[in-house]
């Protein structure tokens, strides 16, 4: 669930395909099998079809984030396309097809099977908060693109410590957590460092992250091309942004925490490299804005 006061019509399509992953090599797994683009819908016959298997150790040692293994574990039953206790197990896009017992990736083949390094069958559910505000120089001045003469925004952003890429500071939906506080929850550990500080400090910080995502901009809720997606596994999102009207953002000390190795406010512009789907997110903030891309 998001935010009532967040607005329920995403800004962005949903036509993130899954081409990023494809065609990439598994982070600390093996080489993807090849899938030409006309043979990526799950309706296309591709008999020569043989993705390779993978299951990161990790994911197989049964943390507390991770489902069990159907593939082994044939008593057990999840419930897929439905809420399953406190899993959402409900795609953004649409109902997705399950065969043999495995879900299908909903945006079709990817060259490997299993959960790879994603602890839930289907979608595992993330929400990103895009926390923006504008650009000024020393004099105080809003900063204006010479080519595209519109403002320039700023978001923060996080390098992520697993690929070293750009990132918007997001996270995983856990198990009984709704959208609206994880956007809370992941912003104040990557992008502030809200789990070294003490009980008082988290306290203090929280009502003041409360206050500043009070009203967002959903941008996006869907499918994310994601490293870690798989033919039975795979990242979904809502991506919120959070503009700072006010200039209260200023009150904030960046700190990179958790997943992040470093935090800082980042240039909006369409040269902007990032992991996943994220800049595909960050243009819909500079769209919402009316500001530079
Ligand atoms: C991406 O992975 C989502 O957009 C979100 O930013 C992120 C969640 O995974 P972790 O950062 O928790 O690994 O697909």
């Amino acid at each position: 669930m998001t935010n009532a006061k967040e607005r329920k019509t995403a800004t962005l399509p949903q036509n993130v395909s899954n081409a990023r992953c494809r065609n990439s090599k598994y982070m600390d797994g093996p080489e993807r099998s090849k899938v030409p683009d006309d043979k990526v819908p799950w309706s296309v016959e591709f008999k020569d079809y043989k993705p390779v298997h993978f299951n990161s150790p990790r994911v197989l040692s049964k943390p507390v984030w991770a489902d069990p293994n159907i593939e082994t574990d044939k008593k057990v039953v999840l419930k897929f396309n439905k809420v399953d206790g406190k899993v959402n197990r409900k795609s953004h896009v649409g109902e997705y097809q399950v065969v043999d017992g495995l879900p299908l990736n909903i945006t079709g083949r990817t060259g490997l099977t299993g959960r790879g390094l994603l602890g839930k069958w289907g979608p595992n559910h993330a929400a990103d908060p895009v926390v923006t505000r504008w650009k000024h120089d020393d004099k105080g001045e809003q900063v204006m693109d010479p080519k595209t003469k519109k403002p320039t925004l700023q978001f923060v952003s996080i390098k992520r410590l697993d690929t070293g890429e750009w990132a918007i500071p997001g996270g995983m939906v856990e198990a009984g957590d709704s959208v609206s506080a994880t956007l809370k929850k992941e912003f104040g550990e990557e992008a502030l460092n809200t789990m070294t500080m003490d009980k008082k400090q988290q306290a203090e910080v929280g009502k003041q992250v409360k206050e500043l995502f009070k009203k967002g901009n959903v941008l996006y809720k869907g499918y994310v091309d994601d490293p870690r997606n798989t033919d039975n596994a795979w990242m979904e999102t809502v991506a919120v942004n959070y503009h700072d009207h006010k200039g209260t953002f200023h009150k904030f000390k960046l700190q990179a925490g958790d997943d992040a190795g470093h935090v800082e406010w980042v240039d909006i512009d369409s040269n902007l490299k990032m992991y996943a789907s994220h800049s595909y997110f960050v243009m819909g903030a500079a769209q919402v804005n009316n500001a530079h891309w």
